[in-house]
């Protein structure tokens, strides 16, 4: 847990006053929200939003002022967490099944900071299952298509019932064991009617923030 938290903990010195921020979701960026809380707590003034609806709760719960999406015209900076990292920042990300709401967040940030621990780190991604939400509608057919792509892909299921996303999707979990052309492979998926959004966070990443268990940080 400590280098999940040095790494939150770095990339909440980001935020300077006035700022709009984006809130990940996640266990890291739940110690980042904790820190960001603090800091309003003695007087930072930010607005945020949130990916999950865990993370708003939480956050509301906290003190810090959430906005609607109708207020925020650009996001300043998303501080998210991830699941795998490659040596080019692309990321999996997903494993929460916010991996939807996360990608609006990202896109939409001036600066997208990951925060990792140092295990998240991968020669090449996909050993970690990659998340796909896809709709309800048909879910047998777009399942099949994702088969073709040379994936297991298993539905993700909580307490013997399919898991439903915050946006009343289902997530499928593939898992490719390797991910040779993440760009590729993204858009494959993308291309498949009934796919809502992969859980790959290609060319996204701004800043990434890598924690160990000494307590330190490095920046890329
Ligand atoms: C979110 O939280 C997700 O995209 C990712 O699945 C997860 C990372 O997990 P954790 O921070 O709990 O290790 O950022």
């Amino acid at each position: 847990m400590i280098a999940k938290r040095v790494a939150a903990e770095k990339a909440v010195e980001l935020i300077d006053n006035g700022m709009v921020v984006g809130l990940g979701s996640g266990s890291t960026s739940t110690l980042a929200i904790r820190k960001i809380a603090e800091y309003v707590k003695n007087g930072l003034q930010i607005t945020a939003v949130a990916s999950s609806k865990n993370s708003e709760k939480l956050a509301k719960e906290l003190g810090i002022p959430i906005i609607p999406f109708s207020e925020v015209k650009e996001i300043d900076i998303t501080i998210d967490g991830a699941d795998e990292v490659d040596h080019d920042m692309n990321l999996i990300k997903g494993g929460g099944g916010a991996l939807l709401r996360e990608k609006i967040l990202a896109f939409n940030s001036k600066k997208f900071v990951v925060i990792i621990d140092e295990s998240k780190l991968v020669n090449k991604l996909g050993q970690f299952p990659l998340p796909v939400e896809i709709v309800p509608f048909a879910s047998e057919l777009t399942l099949k298509h994702l088969e073709a792509l040379n994936c297991k892909p298993l539905i993700r299921r909580h307490n013997d019932k399919e898991w439903i996303s915050d946006n009343g999707n289902l997530i499928v979990d593939c898992i490719f064991n390797v991910i040779n052309d993440p760009s590729d492979l993204n858009q494959k998926i993308r291309s498949i009617p009934g796919v809502v959004e992969t859980g790959l966070f290609i060319g996204m990443t701004h800043t990434l923030i890598i924690g160990n268990m000494e307590g330190t940080t490095r920046t890329l």
